[in-house]
């Protein structure tokens, strides 16, 4: 079925920051490949020659090895996993109207969706080369160099996480190879962790006995106390993502002929947490109804819900709220969360909808 490709909203285009409509997200498990948002922090994309590439596998490990795409492949099983990217940015908009967030990008509801990613597990790598017993993390550096600061994107995740079975160095996206612009020939996939972790261009996996000390792990994607400014070591670093959700159909603005009106969104548990109940309102929380639950496609996966609105004519703001199998629920305010770098809003979702009256006669 030929399809136009979905309009993005471009944030900037240097480094390409782009976003889908929220109504391209909806009522879909996988995310179309032109519909998948894109954070990058480097103004040029790399160029990678897959037929040169490399991955070197090095730091605390018995046998330090480089290994070619081809040797890659050949030597490690492909899995496959459904899961969920999304940006610890997504959602900043609604922190920004609490209190502006100046040079952060201003994400709506579009800075996550979710593919089947396929490559080898980053666990049956690393149990290749042999893990020092005492390391305790795996920095991930991908080829990409940002003008500010100069240095290539490197983060890390805790040796646990990097030696659970979902977590992949994807070659294949959606059942084709990987695109150049998701990190060709291989990207990290963390899932139910923040977007940020998922390494693309991945040239480089160092066992280690500390987190990175670069820029994207030790400065930025930490959780600050409101009044913090950023600064190396301060704050936390984000990990597993926070139960989250968003209503994706109607559009927010929308108007709608008044009666009964079908909306539909998705929720996200995070972590390795389910989503396990949303609920929906249409008098600002003080009473709520439960949504229907499509099935959650995978244990990374979003999970999406619709619920029937009566909606009387006029404007009506529609809110939403998920709960997770840990009985964690979203907060009802941003100003709750509003932090300096404007991470992880995950305050309760809320569209405008404008109900007409059906004309007479
Ligand atoms: N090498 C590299 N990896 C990266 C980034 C980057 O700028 N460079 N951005 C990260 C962030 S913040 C996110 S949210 C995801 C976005 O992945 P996508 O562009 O494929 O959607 O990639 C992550 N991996
Ligand atoms: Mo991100």
């Amino acid at each position: 079925m030929a399809t136009q490709p979905a309009e993005m909203t471009v944030h900037s285009a240097q480094p390409y920051n782009a976003e889908p409509a929220r109504t391209v997200l909806a009522g879909r498990d996988l995310t179309p490949l032109d519909a998948f948002y894109h954070r990058n922090h480097a103004t040029e994309q790399p160029r990678i020659d897959p037929a040169t590439w490399s991955l070197r596998v090095d730091g605390m490990v018995e046998r330090p090895a480089t290994f070619s795409l081809g040797a890659l492949r050949e030597r490690f099983a492909e899995h496959t996993e459904v899961v969920t990217l999304q940006c610890a940015g997504n959602r900043r908009s609604g922190l920004i109207e609490v209190a502006d967030l100046p040079g952060e990008t201003p994400w709506g509801p579009g800075a996550t969706g979710t593919a089947r990613w396929a490559g080898a597990r980053l666990a049956d790598v690393l149990r290749d080369v042999g893990v020092d017993p005492a390391a305790t993390d795996v920095v991930l550096t991908g080829a990409d160099v940002a003008d500010e600061p100069d240095e290539p994107y490197a983060v890390s995740v805790p040796l646990e996480k990097a030696l659970a079975s979902e977590v992949l160095l994807a070659w294949s996206m959606n059942d084709a190879a990987l695109p150049a612009e998701h990190g060709a020939p291989v990207r990290v996939v963390v899932p139910g962790w923040i977007g940020a972790r998922s390494v693309k261009w991945l040239e480089r996996v160092t066992v280690a006995d500390a987190p990175s000390s670069g820029f994207y792990q030790a400065v930025a994607y930490r959780l600050l106390p409101a009044d913090a400014s950023p600064a190396r070591g301060r704050g936390v670093p984000l990990g597993p993502i926070a139960v989250n959700a968003d209503v994706l159909s109607p559009a927010d603005g929308a108007e709608v002929p008044a009666g009964r009106v079908h909306v539909t969104g998705y929720a996200l548990a995070g972590g390795d947490r389910t989503v396990v109940r949303v609920d929906v309102s249409t008098d600002d929380g003080a009473t709520w109804a439960e949504a229907d639950l499509a099935p959650q496609a995978s244990r990374w996966s979003w999970r999406h819900w619709h619920a029937d609105l009566d909606l009387p004519p006029g404007t009506t703001r529609v809110v939403a709220r998920a709960w997770d199998s840990a009985a964690g629920v979203q907060p009802a305010d941003p100003a709750e969360l509003w932090n300096p770098k404007g991470y992880v809003n995950n305050a309760w979702a809320r569209v405008t909808l404008h109900a007409i009256a059906a004309a007479d006669g």
